[in-house]
């Protein structure tokens, strides 16, 4: 246990693979990809990822029911002795239909009380979400967050859908903004940790990252986890289109060691995908696709 960590926050990390980085060498996590739909657009987006939100080559997730991801859960729970969270990250919002999420966490822990329950969001939806949250024992969140600056998020985000209505432009990222910060402040209020994701956009968002890390810590953020953008035209994301470009590994690890001695950062994110299977960096989900699990579990 690190010296300056208090016993019952490491107590809540050591087995969480993406909140330890110890951790990420024994124990496994699973996503499951039951949030189909988003209620924002991200210029990086191509809705095929996930907690990291990103956009990677790959087939695209094969959507689960909550019922089809208990089936899975189980499944794997059984044959990946090393899994220890199950986390809900994609490929849209996982906050935003909340039905879905909600009633796959309860079926999850009511067949495996143990497993640890972690999800990743936008963070616009998150608000409403909070007390659900705690009330089913959800003690990791993820927020995406990638500007405190509503002119920064302009550039970002060309719309949210919020209350019903479409927002476009500042208004929008002033909006998602509040949220974001409302949401963290629930959460650390709660006692919940949390890690906020940030990509890094070249030219976007890259210098005022620094101040994003400082507004997090400032809320209680747990960790900042800084991710490259990766735009591939191949996958028709609007900043691949536009030719925007995502940062060299020196630039990632420039910007990181700037935010040394802020908010604590996750340097070993492997920006998994929204049916991810095992240990981070290992991808096992082809051997559970829905083809292969039970029809049943007894
Ligand atoms: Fe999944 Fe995300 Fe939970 Fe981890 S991933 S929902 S916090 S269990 Fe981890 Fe993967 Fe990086 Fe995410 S390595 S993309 S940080
Ligand atoms: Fe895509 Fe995630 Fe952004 Fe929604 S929040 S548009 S799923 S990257």
């Amino acid at each position: 246990k690190p010296a300056d960590m208090a016993a019952d926050v490491w107590d809540r990390i050591k087995d969480h693979p993406c909140y330890s980085e110890e951790a990420h060498h024994y124990f496994a996590r699973m996503h499951v990809a039951v949030a189909p739909a988003c209620n924002i657009q991200c210029n990086y987006c191509n809705r095929k990822y996930d907690c990291a939100n990103e956009s990677r080559p790959g087939v695209v997730s094969e959507k689960l029911t909550p019922d089809q991801a208990m089936r899975k859960v189980v499944t794997v729970a059984n044959e990946v002795p090393q899994l220890s969270v199950l986390g809900i990250a994609g490929p849209g919002d996982a906050c935003y239909d909340w039905t879905k999420s909600k009633s796959t966490f309860d079926a999850i822990s009511q067949q495996i009380p143990d497993i640890k329950l972690c999800i990743s969001t936008n963070g616009l939806a998150l608000p409403d979400r909070v007390d659900d949250l705690a009330r089913m024992n959800v003690d990791h969140v993820t927020i995406t967050i990638n500007m405190v600056d509503p002119e920064i998020g302009a550039q970002i985000y060309p719309w949210i859908y919020y209350n019903k209505r479409r927002y476009e432009g500042i208004e929008a990222a002033r909006i998602l903004h509040e949220r974001q910060m409302l949401g963290l402040e629930m959460l650390t209020a709660r006692g919940i940790l949390t890690k906020i994701n940030s990509v890094m956009i070249p030219g976007i968002n890259d210098q005022h990252l620094l101040e994003v890390n400082k507004w997090v810590k400032e809320r209680g953020a747990f960790l900042h986890n800084v991710m490259p953008l990766i735009s591939d035209p191949a996958h028709g994301t609007h900043f691949g289109l536009t030719g925007q470009r995502g940062p060299t590994p020196m630039e990632l690890k420039e910007l990181q060691d700037a935010l040394e001695g802020g908010a604590k950062l996750m340097r070993h994110c492997r920006q998994c995908r929204a049916d991810a299977v095992g240990l981070l960096g290992e991808d096992r989900g082809q051997e559970f696709t829905l083809d292969q699990l039970p029809e049943t579990i007894t």
